[in-house]
């Protein structure tokens, strides 16, 4: 055998081990039992992890940006950890970097969104007492505004940060092995995300690197990711939909997210179907969204292809062919929409729901038909429980508890016995947040006595098809729209500000694209006149855009029961 021969041969060996090495290490990933996911990214150092407006970043790329910022993350906090850090950058791979740095210098992350006017961010820098702000050049002025009026040092993320994260680099192991010791982040928090309740302002949910881990695990195993995914990403950075299954799940296995600065439905399908894309960006692979996407992306298919049947077909055969999966979730699906969808795009949508203190909770079986109109069933380590108020007791009573044990719903059988239903939905399992910052009161009234957290929502089990509906809320105080989550009381807390609004009371109502959209009804001072246009351009300092009123009904007053309390179902009814 010549010398080269031998060469080459020992190359291909060498090679074909460290094939058999990643591949195993790939397999093991959606079992790794600890660590935040920048931890994996040794094992995929040269997959391509993130596309974003710009660039193409690798594992490795990403990683070390982020350890060269959690350096100075760590000078900026002198030394500690647990520090709450906020940040606000756009979607693209600063976010990555940035989220990244803060886990590896032992911080808990506070994503923030642009859409927030500045009282509203300075309001949860003074909740949850962050000491640092990151941010881009983008926001720098809004972010300034609210590190002068706090106690937080201001840092702006350089340029050359994400520029140098562009370069080909060759790493070892040893260089992706950074960040603080696995037992640090089996102990510590990693998250604060803000969310409205039906009393008071919002609250930081507190979720530990713990929960995140085992919110990760158990959607990457369900729904069957695997590194050679590709996910277009188009949600916001400030929710767990986006953040966690439609970013960590990805990250966590070596899977390449493509990213978009803001979701429209013209540039979505445009990377659906793989038009005007650069030949690596075409293989997206799966696709999570709200229902309003999902509706607006129908919207624009009926304008824009509906009338080209060879364009009708195509569609359908390339998403059938190209596409794994599509996901929808934050708020209920309407049937028309899941229908639709079949008919344009040949995908079932996969349905699950989830709130941001439990992560993802119910979802339909990957393998299953996923008939519309229900949520499948717990996912695999979560418990479910449905109650019903208790004349006799301060207690709930329980009408079924079950979860998922291999992929079969097992019901404890003392309780399995009741003809009803239908009740509040209450969860327990490791994905479930630890705690509402700094508010031990609030967390203990949202838990019962022996832990199980309610949700607030109404649930029904569809006996004859062994699967789980959302049927609605307890309290009419919390809106969806288009995904979002929002407090009719924090709204009207907000209008009453206005000079000329004597009175007034805020309700959702049904909507075909938003699900609800916020209606006002106002009793306006003497004398005095508001419309939707100033009450728009009044709102724009005071609130993000998406919690103004959509509909406004002026009034003489607002009616009231013998109680003094609004009814404000009879009131939603009275704009139909
Ligand atoms: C935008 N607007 C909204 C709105 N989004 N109004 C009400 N509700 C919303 N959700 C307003 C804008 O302010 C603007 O008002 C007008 O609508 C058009 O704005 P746009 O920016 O062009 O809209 P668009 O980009 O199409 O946004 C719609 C959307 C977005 C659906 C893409 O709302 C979105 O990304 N939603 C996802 C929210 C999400 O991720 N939720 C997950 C929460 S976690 P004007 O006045 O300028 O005309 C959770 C747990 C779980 O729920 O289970 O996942
Ligand atoms: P958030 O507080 O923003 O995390 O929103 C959580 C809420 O979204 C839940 O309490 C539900 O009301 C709603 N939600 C999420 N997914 C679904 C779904 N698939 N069907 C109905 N409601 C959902």
């Amino acid at each position: 055998m010549s010398l080269l021969t031998k060469h080459l041969r020992s190359s291909i060996m060498k090679l074909s081990k460290r094939a058999q090495q990643t591949q195993a290490k790939l397999q093991a990933t959606a079992n790794l039992p600890g660590g935040p996911v920048f931890r994996n990214a040794q094992n995929f150092p040269d997959r391509v992890a993130l596309r974003d407006h710009i660039s193409s970043y690798t594992y490795a790329n990403i990683y070390l940006s982020a350890n060269e910022l959690s350096k100075e993350i760590t000078q900026l906090v002198h030394g500690r950890t647990g520090e709450r850090v906020l940040f606000m950058c756009p979607n693209d791979a600063n976010y990555v970097i940035t989220l990244w740095a803060i886990w590896m210098s032992g911080q808990i992350a506070v994503p923030l969104s642009p859409m927030h006017p500045k009282n509203i961010l300075l309001y949860y820098a003074n909740d949850c007492a962050s000491k640092l702000i990151i941010t881009t050049s983008e926001y720098a002025d809004l972010m300034q505004k609210v590190s002068k009026n706090t106690h937080n040092r201001m840092h702006v993320l350089d340029e050359k940060l994400k520029l140098n994260c562009t370069q080909k680099v060759t790493t070892s192991q040893n260089d992706l092995e950074g960040g603080l010791p696995l037992e640090f982040y089996d102990n510590n928090n990693a998250l604060i995300l803000y969310t409205s309740g039906t009393t008071g302002s919002p609250k930081g949910v507190v979720l530990s690197h713990k929960n995140l881990q085992f919110q990760i695990s158990t959607l990457v195993d369900a729904w069957k990711w695997s590194s050679n995914d590709v996910i277009l990403h188009t949600l916001p950075l400030h929710h767990v939909h986006g953040i966690v299954n439609a970013l960590l799940c990805p990250l966590h296995i070596g899977a390449k997210t493509i990213m978009l600065k803001k979701f429209n439905a013209n540039n979505v399908w445009s990377y659906l179907l793989g038009i005007n894309a650069k030949p690596e960006d075409r293989k997206i692979s799966v696709y999570m969204a709200v229902p309003t996407i999902y509706n607006k992306l129908i919207e624009e298919y009926d304008r824009v292809f509906k009338a080209d049947n060879k364009m009708v077909e195509y569609i359908r055969n390339t998403m059938k062919n190209k596409i794994r999966l599509m996901v929808s979730g934050s708020a209920g699906l309407p049937v028309p929409i899941c229908e639709r969808w079949k008919e344009i795009s040949g995908h079932r949508l996969l349905e699950r729901y989830g709130m941001t203190e439990t992560g993802m909770t119910l979802s339909h079986v990957y393998e299953s038909d996923r008939e519309p109109g229900n949520v499948g069933i717990p996912l695999p380590g979560v418990s479910i429980r449905l109650v019903e108020d208790d004349e006799n007791s301060e207690e709930l009573k329980t009408i079924l508890e079950c979860s998922n044990v291999d992929g079969e719903l097992k019901f404890t059988e003392k309780v399995y016995k009741s003809e009803n239903h239908k009740g509040e939905l209450l969860v327990k399992g490791d994905g479930i947040f630890r705690e509402y910052y700094n508010r031990p009161e609030a967390t203990r009234k949202e838990f019962t006595n022996d832990g199980w957290f309610k949700t607030g929502d109404i649930c029904e089990y569809l006996a004859e098809k062994k699967v789980f509906k959302i049927v609605g809320r307890k309290s009419v105080d919390i809106i969806k729209s288009g995904g979002y989550k929002l407090s009719a009381l924090e709204i009207e807390a907000k209008l009453l500000l206005h000079p000329d609004i004597q009175e007034c009371a805020v309700v959702g109502l049904e909507d075909e694209t938003w699900g609800q959209q916020v209606a006002a009804f106002v009793v306006p001072k003497q004398d005095k006149e508001i419309t939707l246009e100033n009450l728009r351009k009044w709102s724009e300092d005071k609130m993000p855009k998406y919690w103004v009123p959509k509909v406004l009904k002026i009034m003489n007053s607002i009616p009231k029961n013998a109680m003094g309390k609004v009814n404000k179902k009879e009131l939603a009814k009275s704009f139909s």
